[in-house]
């Protein structure tokens, strides 16, 4: 059995790496994997078979994906399988650092990746002085996030790097422009990854427009096994789905402890009554306790939005027949304009017209209509 690992998507397949030979085959998903729904995507292993070695477009051969194998994990933005770690990349300037963006991406990984490890990596160091970087440090390691300081320009801390890349599955996720591809082309000599070529840029260009794998060899033993990581395309936190305002606390490791001692077991720790949290404000890194009240009041604002719709959806529709048998059909309520009135609808107005004019029900039953709206 030949197996692999999904390096990205290409030509209506996927490129899979084999684990034995480390060929590149370009691989179609079998048509009954597609029947069944069975989802691919970087990162995923997979089994494939009628290898055939040759070239073909962008790979050294091909073959079918017959099977996907068990998934670890799966982060849907961007869609990647099988991280072991995650790499917040971000810079320090051009564009300038963003406290809300790396929290808010933290949250949204752990939510989603639960046992998975967050670094924060700042890049471009070579544009800051060395206390704000420090500052950096101090809010985030006591919460025991590492933060690593690099520099593409430089090499500053790339052998740090590749350490903790190690031989797990890692990516890099951040915003555009702040040089996740400029540094893997450093980890990984000869790989020439297009990165933007106008530095002085304060907003991204997207120049990586799909995620792709690729494996980082280990310097001191090039021969030995060696990690994965994964180039993503860069992305705003304004993409990102909102959690619920309640489980946001959960991924602040500095509240957990505060929201414990809080009156209300439902305290969100924005403006209520016996909150601990707001009573020892002091003790919390003032930029995080702001993102946590952005990421809440966004997710709040997204939760109220979604009810809306969805009610005005509810507004558009109505129950038919079941009677009893509760078998009753939701069918689209028909626009006023089209609608004809019910028969209830009408004996309601030739009640309010006969009292209003004094007429008896016996003398005007042909203004009886019939019910034509379902
Ligand atoms: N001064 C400085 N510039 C850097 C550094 N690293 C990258 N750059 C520049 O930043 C720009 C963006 O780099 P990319 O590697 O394309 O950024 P990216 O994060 O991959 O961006 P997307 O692919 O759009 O998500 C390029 O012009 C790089 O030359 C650095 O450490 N210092
Ligand atoms: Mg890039
Ligand atoms: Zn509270």
């Amino acid at each position: 059995m030949i197996t692999g690992k999904v390096l990205r998507r290409h030509a209506g397949g996927y490129l899979v790496q084999t684990t034995e030979t480390n060929t590149i085959l370009l691989c179609p998903l079998r048509a009954r994997l597609k029947k069944e729904g069975v989802s691919v995507v970087t990162g995923d292993d997979v089994e494939v078979s009628e290898v055939e070695l040759g070239q073909v477009s962008g790979a050294q051969g091909s073959g079918v994906i017959t099977a996907r194998l068990t998934r670890r994990n799966l982060l849907t933005r961007p869609y990647l399988a099988n991280l072991d770690q995650v790499f917040i990349v971000q810079s320090i300037r051009q564009p300038e650092w963003n406290p809300l963006l790396s929290d808010r991406y933290l949250v949204n990984v752990q939510l989603e990746l639960d046992a998975v490890r967050s670094f924060i990596c700042i890049n471009k160091c070579d544009l800051a002085e060395e206390d704000e970087l420090e500052a950096l440090r101090k809010i985030y390691k006591p919460l025991d996030y590492e933060v690593l300081f690099v520099s593409a320009k430089t090499g500053r801390g790339i052998e740090d790097l590749r350490q903790h890349l190690g031989k797990q599955s890692s990516m890099f996720i951040g915003p555009s422009g702040v040089g996740k591809s400029s540094l893997i082309n450093l980890l990984i000599p000869d790989l020439n990854l297009k990165v933007d070529l106008n530095e002085e840029l304060q907003v991204g260009r997207h120049t990586t427009t799909y995620c792709e794998l690729y494996k980082v060899p280990d310097k001191q033993n090039p021969s030995s096994d060696s990690g994965w990581i994964a180039d993503t395309p860069g992305f705003n936190i304004g993409e990102l789905s909102h959690p619920e305002p309640k489980d946001v606390a959960w991924q602040f490791p500095e509240l957990i402890p505060l929201a414990q001692e809080c009156k209300f077991s439902n305290c969100l720790h924005i403006v209520e009554d016996g909150c601990h949290v707001l009573a020892n404000l002091s003790k919390i890194a003032p930029s995080r306790y702001e993102s946590y009240a952005v990421i809440v009041a966004d997710a709040q604002n997204a939760a109220a939005a979604y009810k809306e719709t969805s009610q005005k959806i509810d507004g558009g529709s109505k129950k038919v027949g079941g009677g009893s048998t509760g078998k009753s059909r939701v069918i689209p309520r028909l626009n006023e304009r089209f609608r004809t009135n019910s028969r209830r609808k009408e004996k309601q107005n030739l009640n309010d017209y006969r009292r209003s004019n004094s007429i008896d029900s016996d003398e005007e039953s042909e203004l009886d209509s019939t019910d034509t709206e379902q």
